[in-house]
């Protein structure tokens, strides 16, 4: 993605995720945003927004962070929010291990209490142990966290698939997850 695009993305996830009081901006049910409404009111606010600059964001991403309704007229964010929307995503029962990305610096919390949402509303699981170090290098040395799914599933966890890289839960006890040996937390090779 060009850097505008990235931008516009990042705005646009602040937004719908977090803040939509700072376009002046209702959601809907279901986290949806009016698409008129959202560019009328990015550009009051100076911003550059319009229908094909919102498809190419859509297009370019690598994930797939908003959807925009089958009619165009809607749009709102997949994951990530932090406030307080009912996605109505379909609970789905995972045929495999997840993997959970985090820092180093959070393993004795997350080894206590397990995985929490913190500011998020969900707690952001991958598939794939790449995407989840992707993720956790966001926050520092990146650890990788596999997570039983299936079990967590059959001990009565929601879960739900937001997109093919994103599932979300509410809470992963630690007995559903393989931690790294203590010894080799934060140590370095001789
Ligand atoms: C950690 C991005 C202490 C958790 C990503 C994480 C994702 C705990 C941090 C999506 C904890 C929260 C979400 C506990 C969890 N004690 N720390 N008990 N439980 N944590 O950003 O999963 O690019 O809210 O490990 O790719 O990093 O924006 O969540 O390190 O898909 O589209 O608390 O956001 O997507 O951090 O990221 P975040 P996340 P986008």
């Amino acid at each position: 993605m060009d850097d505008r695009l990235t931008q516009t993305s990042k705005f646009l996830s602040y937004v719908l995720r977090h803040n939509p009081d700072a376009l002046n901006l209702e959601l809907e049910p279901g986290g949806w945003a009016d698409v008129e409404t959202l560019i009328g009111h990015a550009r009051a606010d100076g911003r550059t927004l319009s229908r094909s600059r919102l498809r190419h964001v859509l297009d370019a991403g690598e994930k797939r962070r908003f959807t925009l309704s089958e009619d165009a007229t809607k749009i709102r964010a997949n994951y990530g929010h932090s406030i307080d929307v009912n996605l109505d995503l379909t609970p789905m029962s995972p045929d495999g291990p997840l993997h959970h990305g985090t820092a180093e610096q959070a393993l004795s919390s997350i080894r206590k209490e397990g995985l929490r949402p913190q500011s998020r509303q969900y707690v952001h699981l991958s598939p794939t142990w790449d995407e989840a170090t992707s993720v956790g290098a966001r926050h520092g040395i990146p650890v990788v966290l596999p997570i039983d799914a299936p079990a967590l599933h059959e001990a009565g966890h929601t879960l739900y698939r937001s997109t093919d890289t994103v599932w979300l839960t509410r809470h992963v006890p630690p007995s559903f997850l393989t931690f790294p040996d203590v010894e080799s937390e934060g140590q370095e090779d001789d």
